[in-house]
């Protein structure tokens, strides 16, 4: 059961690994193999939840109001078992990277302007195989019409909760996503009961938590006990009222409130293309070169939304005057690639990271030099050098400047 470990409402468990450690394997473990630390991030707005798989159980309804219509001819209201997740239904896997919108807001606070958040670094984001039954799947046989165009289901949402606990801001955890997102065969949406080949811990919500791939962590909701599809949002604190990018105009929270923007700014969903250094890991940080003149810079990368995968890293130490391509770590597409997908398709993982390195680069002793990257994904989505310190939004949300290291000492 629960330990001081596993956080209060007032003191939820928020940790990330360094990135630099992060970036040492293409799946991330959810603890530190052959220790008892965590390896991936935890962010929780309330306790770390213990949950019987046995006795656990999901309800899954459409909101009575909806009616009947073609989309949906009658109205849901299914109980489904742990078992019924693992065993009805064609299980499949999806690799994919699990990150917090807030992941790199230290650097946008350091650099640009304070914003107001979890502080985290550049560890707030993970790469796993994620494997249960396609939430589509499941609402099908739930009684949802099978349709051929995805804006047949436009202005409906599938709203996914945990209501196990209260949370910091509410009395229950809730995201909701746009239903197209779920029924969409691109986007892999599924109900993950294993992690890596192993039955979801329950620090990263066992036994069942939604994995939305592409979209911001926020809405992967953990210890998953209700889905309701609906003719509006989740109306939960963190999909109202947290986890939007602000206008810039919104310059403190009295100020954001005062303008209504909550109201009127989209929640956010996919996420942006980004790409982070980690190594060097901090800014100020000496890099020696070695024999040859050369030294080693490396990273990770992921696309916007369902763009992926991220198939160009550029890396400059001139602030953008010349651009060498990093080399993708993942061999074409094996690393990326979960054995029980292979051959089905798209091969590169779609939703994965992507590590890279520059190792060849031969640099003169330098002080006070910036390294960026920037990384492109096959939809072409790409970030701004031309704003190479990022945007600036009051909650510090979906920050992905081309800048990654600052003051950086080539020695
Ligand atoms: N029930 C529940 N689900 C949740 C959260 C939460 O606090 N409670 N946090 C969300 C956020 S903001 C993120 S980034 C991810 C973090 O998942 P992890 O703790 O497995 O890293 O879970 C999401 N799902
Ligand atoms: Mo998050």
């Amino acid at each position: 059961m629960g330990s001081p470990g596993d956080g209060t409402v007032e003191e939820p468990v928020n940790r990330e690994p360094p990135a630099e450690e992060l970036v040492q394997s293409s799946l991330t473990a959810s603890k530190r193999p052959g220790t008892p630390d965590p390896e991936a991030y935890d962010r929780n707005h309330g306790p770390i939840q213990y949950i019987n798989a046995s006795t656990h159980k999901l309800a899954i309804r459409s909101e009575p109001a909806l009616g009947s219509s073609d989309v949906l001819p009658t109205p849901i209201d299914v109980t489904l078992s742990m078992d019924d997740l693992g065993h009805k239904f064609r299980q499949h896997t999806v690799i994919c990277a699990l990150q917090c919108a807030g992941n790199r807001r230290n650097e946008l606070r350091s650099r640009v302007k304070e914003v107001t958040g979890v502080d985290w670094g550049d560890g707030a984001v993970m790469n796993a195989a994620w494997t249960g039954p396609l939430l589509r799947d499941v609402l099908v046989d739930c009684g949802l019409s099978a349709k051929r165009y995805l804006k047949e289901y436009d202005g409906l949402h599938v709203q996914l909760e945990c209501n196990a606990t209260k949370v910091q801001e509410d009395e229950w955890y809730g995201s909701s996503v746009p239903l197209e997102v779920v029924v969409d065969p691109e986007r892999e949406a599924l109900l993950a009961l294993h992690m890596n080949g192993t039955p979801l811990p329950a620090r990263h919500g066992g036994p069942v938590r939604a994995i939305i791939p592409g979209i911001i962590g926020a809405r992967s909701v953990k210890w998953l006990d209700t889905i309701i599809v609906s003719s509006r949002e989740s109306q939960n604190h963190y999909q109202q009222h947290d986890y939007k990018i602000l206008p810039a105009e919104a310059t403190s929270p009295e100020k954001a409130e005062e303008l209504g923007v909550w109201d009127s700014t989209p929640a956010m969903q996919d996420n942006p293309v980004n790409s982070v250094v980690t190594v060097p890991a901090h800014d100020g940080d000496e890099v020696k070169r070695d024999r040859h003149g050369r030294v080693r810079i490396a990273g990770y990368a992921i696309p916007h939304g369902k763009g992926g995968p991220v198939e160009r890293v550029q890396v400059s130490i001139d602030k953008g005057n010349t651009w060498m391509d990093a080399r993708i770590l993942d061999d074409g597409d094996e690393k990326t690639t979960h054995p029980a997908n292979k051959g089905k398709g798209d091969s590169r993982g779609k939703f994965s990271w992507v590590l890279w390195e520059v190792e060849d680069v031969e640099v003169q002793p330098a002080e006070n030099v910036s390294i960026w990257s920037k990384a492109t994904d096959r939809a072409g989505n790409t970030m701004d050098e031309k704003v190479p310190e990022g945007n600036w939004n009051l909650r510090g949300v979906g920050y992905n400047a081309v800048q990654g290291r600052t003051g950086v000492r080539i020695v």
